[in-house]
């Protein structure tokens, strides 16, 4: 179920084009003329025939990801498949108007129907069956992951995450690193062939490759697409270098031996998570030594016996504060906010918009600490984002780009600022503003050093959709680009055996990851456009929108375009820019960086990466 869902909003957006040339049915539609009319007819009814597929599919994917099973595994893969051949054939017929001149609307939504799937799949329907079977398989095998530190103890993805974010033992780390980085060499075969017959799905349809067709959805040539990355990573790069620099130091203070390499690089396993793609799980490690104490979310939280559906209440009232309605009440009561205890699921994260109307869903297994806090706005972004956009038609039912779609939740929890939590009751004194610096650093061990790993990860896809990496070098090639972006390293020697990306969520779920590290740089500039909404002058990292009706409306307003108009028309419509800027980021984060110049004065910061 990763990949199809027109209406998933977290992950996929989906299905996939091929040219499927099997099936004997074809839509009502099919009048073979190409008329600008005739174009209309056809849309209108790809749109209502898709869009009942899209449902069923979200469906099967919804009881999969909540119930994995051998049954579940196929019945996702046999929905993904009807939707996938269904579209493909669509697209396919819709070369007929290519050629017809069209109102910009429509000429819109055929772009976005050939552009509608993250795995395109074969013509040939044994093809596309082994694909989506082979993606529902990788899917599941992921959900069903753990690594068993004992026999009695068996942890899943929250379990590894927890313990690596609370364990400050270098070799309990390294356990725990290398049992949860076991999962996946039994997929890596399965994720090769993965790639070849998805592959050949965007071949079919004239695309390069797969990553070319995923490059192709930002309303601009995919090689600009790429030089865009470029552009904003050059803008937070030196930020990341100084945050890095300092983190490492304060690593060797509290490990020695076990955190210090000649080539400067950080091992990845003590960074508080299991991918060190966001540190702020070490902040206590990291904390500067003569700052005001803060707060402990995590700690606050149990303290007051918070939970799961206490926590997702928190996230819908500060959307209600902004102007939005209320979940819908099936929200409640269909969403799995807590791990079944007695059914594998898949853990990570995900909103769900199930019928692309009122049934939209949170997919989680919430366990109270302050990082679920976050990641609970995160994903009552997505639903926000979704019931928001419910009344335009099928294809303009997503984000301006998947980016947006990502960035709409950190925008709020941006706004999870002291003076905010004080409003909720939930601290009950605003540290004082020398508490600034320590705030800030604990939310740049989040935000900043999460932004090359973001950037990294479809950049080890691009390469291995593109065959410039094949299977034998996955795994080589993969830390290579985490040395070289990230400055960290593997904590015990790696071969090609290893598949370690395969241990991130995302790549077995085939989830498009570029549009995280977008979603970083946007939520600044979104939040920064928020604040001024609400008339609110003081230094940014201080803004909290919340209760801001001006500045809902104006969030709301761009959250109701969907994907009907190009994403730099959504992005000036609510912040008045028309370029995506991480200077957002960077304004917002200046008093940190001139601290961390201060601590780093006299060491030198960087790495060196072994020539490979
Ligand atoms: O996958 C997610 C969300 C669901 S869209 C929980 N995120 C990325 C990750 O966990 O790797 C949010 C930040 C990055
Ligand atoms: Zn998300």
């Amino acid at each position: 179920m990763l990949f199809s869902l027109r209406f998933r909003s977290f992950a996929l957006l989906p299905l996939a084009l091929t040219l499927l040339s099997c099936s004997a049915k074809t839509s009502g539609s099919a009048t073979g003329g190409s008329s600008a009319a005739d174009a209309k007819t056809f849309m209108d009814q790809a749109e209502a025939e898709l869009n009942k597929l899209s449902v069923a599919d979200n469906r099967a994917g919804w009881v999969h990801e909540t119930y994995i099973n051998d049954d579940t595994d196929f019945l996702a893969a046999q929905a993904d498949d009807r939707l996938i051949a269904r579209t493909t054939e669509l697209v396919k017929e819709s070369a007929r108007f290519d050629k017809t001149e069209l109102p910009a609307d429509l000429r819109r939504k055929f772009l976005l129907l050939k552009l509608s799937t993250n795995m395109p799949a074969p013509a040939d329907p044994k093809l596309r069956e082994e694909l989506t079977q082979l993606a529902s398989g990788l899917s599941g095998t992921y959900g069903k992951s753990k690594y068993c530190p004992t026999p009695a103890n068996c942890l899943g993805q929250e379990g590894v995450e927890k313990a690596m974010a609370k364990s400050r033992d270098p070799k309990e780390l390294t356990d725990l690193w290398v049992g949860w980085h076991k999962i996946s060499p039994p997929m890596r075969d399965r994720y090769a062939r993965f790639v070849e017959l998805s592959n050949q799905g965007a071949g079919e349809l004239g695309f390069k490759d797969t990553g070319t067709l995923w490059r192709s959805n930002y309303d601009m040539a995919p090689e600009a697409f790429s030089a865009e990355l470029e552009r904003l990573w050059s803008q937070v790069e030196p930020l990341y270098k100084e945050l890095h620099a300092y983190t490492r130091t304060r690593l060797k203070a509290k490990y020695g031996a076990a955190a210090t390499r000649e080539d400067g690089m950080i091992p990845a396993h003590l960074l508080g998570n299991i991918w060190a793609q966001e540190w702020g799980n070490i902040y206590d490690l990291v904390a500067p030594a003569s700052a005001p104490a803060t707060y402990d979310l995590t700690k606050i939280l149990a303290a007051r016996h918070t939970d799961a559906k206490q926590m997702t209440t928190y996230g819908e009232t500060f959307f209600k504060s902004l102007g939005f309605e209320p979940l819908p009440p099936a929200f409640w009561t269909r969403s799995q906010l807590t791990r079944p205890a007695d059914r594998d699921v898949v853990c990570h994260a995900s909103a769900w918009d199930v019928d692309g109307d009122m049934d939209v869903r949170l997919k989680m297994c919430i366990q109270g600490t302050g990082e679920d806090f976050v990641v609970v706005h995160h994903e009552l972004g997505h639903l926000f984002y979704d019931l928001s956009y419910r009344k335009q038609p099928y294809l303009f039912r997503g984000a301006a780009n998947d980016g947006f779609h990502e960035a709409i939740g950190d925008t709020i929890a941006l706004s999870i600022t002291p003076e905010y939590l004080k409003t909720i009751g939930l601290i009950q004194q605003v540290p004082p503003p020398a508490a600034d610096i320590p705030i800030l650093l604990r939310r740049a061990l989040d935000k900043v050093a999460f932004l090359p790993f973001g950037l990294l990860i479809d950049k080890w896809r691009w390469q291995v959709f593109s065959g410039e990496v094949k299977p034998a070098d996955y795994n080589t090639a993969w830390w290579k680009l985490r040395e070289k972006y990230q400055g960290v390293a593997a904590p015990v020697a790696r071969s090609a055996e290893d598949f370690d990306p395969g241990a991130k969520y995302h790549i077995p779920a085939n989830t498009p990851y570029a549009r995280y590290f977008l979603a970083a740089i946007y939520q600044f500039q979104f939040y920064r456009a928020m604040c001024r909404e609400a008339g609110y002058t003081g230094p940014l990292n201080r803004c909290s929108f919340f209760g801001s009706e001006a500045a809902g409306k104006r969030f709301k307003a761009m959250l109701e375009l969907g994907q009907s108009k190009p994403w730099p028309e959504a992005l000036k419509q609510m912040t008045g820019e028309d370029k995506a800027d991480a200077n957002a980021m960077v304004e917002y984060f200046a008093p940190l960086l001139v601290w961390l110049k201060e601590q780093n004065k006299g060491a030198a910061t960087g790495w060196t990466v072994a020539s490979k």
